[in-house]
């Protein structure tokens, strides 16, 4: 029996592999790069009655602006080891002293339980479908932080990794933990095109770049 969901883990790094600092993004706003994270995680084959799943945990959760949370257009599931406290914070949405119940994201303690309740709401999608098809979730992707970009590359779900190479280096105290170009490192550097194919993004050759700062658009697999 297969793995199931597959993940892809999304992420942008610095050449030494810095993702954070200080509880955000290390780098200035780059608009164009969180363009693209925001339309790839959206993107669904079937336009309508499918959606995509993001998985973050609860720092990465804290660190996205209150009014871009949940991430629209797609199934947020927070992971949190202590998912009381979560909802602590959710339920203050709102303002003022009355405490006002929101939309909030699915809260899981574990990348493994994330995936079990992804698993239980794909089966638990109202619409008739046949045998074969796999239901309301289209794709599931990973978007950090650090601990839980470690724990999702630890299962066999993790296949594929979409990395955005920052080419300047900032201060950073969170780091992904896995060098993707070193030989022997179980993963592969797919095209440009099968990165377009994938995502459905036109990608400009030699990559972008922003407020002077120039970043690329990169796809991995792994291998065996
Ligand atoms: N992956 C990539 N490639 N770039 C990132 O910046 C990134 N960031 C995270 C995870 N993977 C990433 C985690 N941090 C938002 C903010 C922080 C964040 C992730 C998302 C956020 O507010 N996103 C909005 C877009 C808002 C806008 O258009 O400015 C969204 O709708 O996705």
């Amino acid at each position: 029996t297969k793995a199931f969901p597959p993940l892809t883990l999304v992420l942008a790094a610095t050449p030494s592999l810095g993702i954070g600092q200080g509880g955000t993004l290390p780098w200035p706003q780059l608009k164009k790069e969180m363009g693209y994270f925001a339309r790839v995680t959206k993107r669904v084959s079937e336009g309508g009655r499918r959606i995509n799943a993001v998985v973050m945990g609860r720092k990465t959760w804290d660190s996205i602006p209150e009014k871009f949370r949940p991430l629209k257009g797609r199934l947020n599931v927070v992971i949190t080891r202590t998912p009381e406290e979560l909802s602590r914070s959710l339920g203050m949405k709102g303002g003022g002293d009355k405490e006002v119940e929101v939309e909030g994201p699915i809260v899981a303690e574990s990348v493994m339980a994330a995936l079990e309740r992804l698993r239980a709401f794909d089966h638990t999608a109202e619409e008739e479908r046949e045998e074969e098809s796999r239901g309301k979730i289209h794709r599931v992707f990973v978007i950090g932080g650090a601990s839980v970009y470690h724990a999702a590359l630890e299962l066999p779900q993790a296949e594929r990794v979409l990395l955005t190479k920052i080419k300047k280096e900032y201060d950073c105290d969170t780091f992904f933990g896995v060098d993707l170009d070193r030989e022997g490192s179980g993963w592969v550097r797919r095209s440009r095109g099968e990165l377009e194919e994938w995502t459905g993004e036109s990608v400009q050759e030699g990559g972008l770049e922003q407020e002077g700062v120039g970043f690329e658009f990169g796809m991995y697999e792994r291998v065996r």
